[in-house]
């Protein structure tokens, strides 16, 4: 199995997140790519590929010209004021407020936010893009005949949606894997996300569409980051409408519940008539993550990538959230040598 890193995402180290109403160290940090890069070189995917230049013309299809420009420029606009903290919003573009773009980079950050978890540094864009490239370079590569591939993405990507960063994304990384096979003239793609938190994000990006399939199971937004998106009764729209399927769980489920409404998931994409997955590799339903409540064990991660092998479809996995740093190695290339042990 090809691994695509690199050590871009270096360049985007936040200060702080605002939890409890005080700043504490980000959840979000290098530490958890360093965690599985040593799992990975210790259980022999050796394999590593460098990510190709980021292809804007293919991050152009999933996310609003306006949103790049600013994503490209809010750092030194920020900056310009004097600021010495990171960007972070102030205010919300709430209800019946109007939804006009500001001028002023407070605006623009309360704007295009949905969350005030994701700090803007200076090299936040440039380890975005670096993430999306890496996204990109697997999905090629799959494209080009290889079964799998890993994207080992860091920031993540699937709470970003087309004009929209927030709970530590700012491009979506799966988004524009799933886009890349599209565009290689690949007719049906489905994106199963199996991160702890709903992949508000992907599903916005291809919620009218009918040529990508999108499947979250997820904590139930009414407990659960993001909230406000990710409701079981959300199946799609227009052509899209039966292209969208959501699976919330309460706080507590077990891989006894959770197991089951992966093989839901699995069929729907079966019935689908998938010919490419991307999947967005979330490791933070494991029961010790410190921002998460559903209670999967280590080795549950194994059968999690058998099952997805089984569908026997080209897979690129692309890495999303995990916060139990000591565990993350292990549980996420527990996916992938369950999906490696599957293939003959
Ligand atoms: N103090 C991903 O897993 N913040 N994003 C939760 C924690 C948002 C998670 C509050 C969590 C976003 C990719
Ligand atoms: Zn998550």
């Amino acid at each position: 199995m090809k691994i695509v890193s690199s050590d871009g995402h270096l360049a985007h180290q936040p200060k702080g997140e605002l939890e409890g109403g005080t700043m504490v160290p980000p959840y979000e940090h290098p530490g958890r790519i360093d965690t599985i890069n040593a799992e990975l070189d210790k259980r022999g995917f050796s394999d590593r590929v460098p990510p190709d230049p980021v292809d804007l013309e293919l991050v152009g299809r999933v996310h609003s010209a306006a949103f790049l420009d600013f994503l490209a420029t809010a750092w030194s606009r920020w900056a310009a004021l004097g600021h010495t903290g990171d960007a972070l919003p102030i205010t919300f573009p709430a209800r019946r407020m109007q939804q006009r773009l500001p001028e002023h980079i407070d605006g623009q950050l309360a704007y295009f936010a949905m969350a005030i978890d994701t700090a803007i540094t200076k090299g936040s864009w440039e380890a975005a893009q670096e993430a999306a490239a890496i996204a990109q370079t697997a999905q090629s590569l799959v494209s080009g005949g290889e079964r799998t591939a890993f994207a080992l993405t860091r920031p993540p990507g699937h709470h970003a949606a087309r004009d929209l960063y927030g709970g530590y994304c700012f491009l979506n990384n799966a988004a524009i894997a799933a886009e890349g096979f599209i565009r290689a003239g690949v007719e049906r793609v489905a994106i199963v996300d199996v991160d702890f938190h709903h992949g508000n994000g992907t599903q916005d990006i291809f919620y009218e569409r009918d040529d990508v399939f999108f499947v979250s199971l997820h904590g139930d937004p009414r407990q659960a980051f993001p909230h406000f998106l990710g409701y079981a009764d959300e199946t799609g729209a227009n052509a899209g409408t039966g292209c969208n399927l959501n699976l919330p769980m309460p706080p507590g489920t077990t891989y006894e519940e959770w197991g089951p409404a992966l093989d839901q998931g699995l069929d729907a994409v079966r019935r689908f008539g998938a010919q490419a997955l991307v999947i967005s590799l979330g490791v933070d339903t494991f029961e010790r993550d410190p921002i998460s409540f559903f209670k999967l064990e280590s080795d549950h991660y194994l059968d999690i990538g058998d099952k997805i092998e089984a569908l026997g479809l080209p897979t690129v996995f692309v890495m999303e959230g995990g916060y139990a740093v000591d565990e993350i190695g292990t549980n996420t290339v527990n996916v992938l040598a369950g999906f490696m042990s599957g293939i003959r």
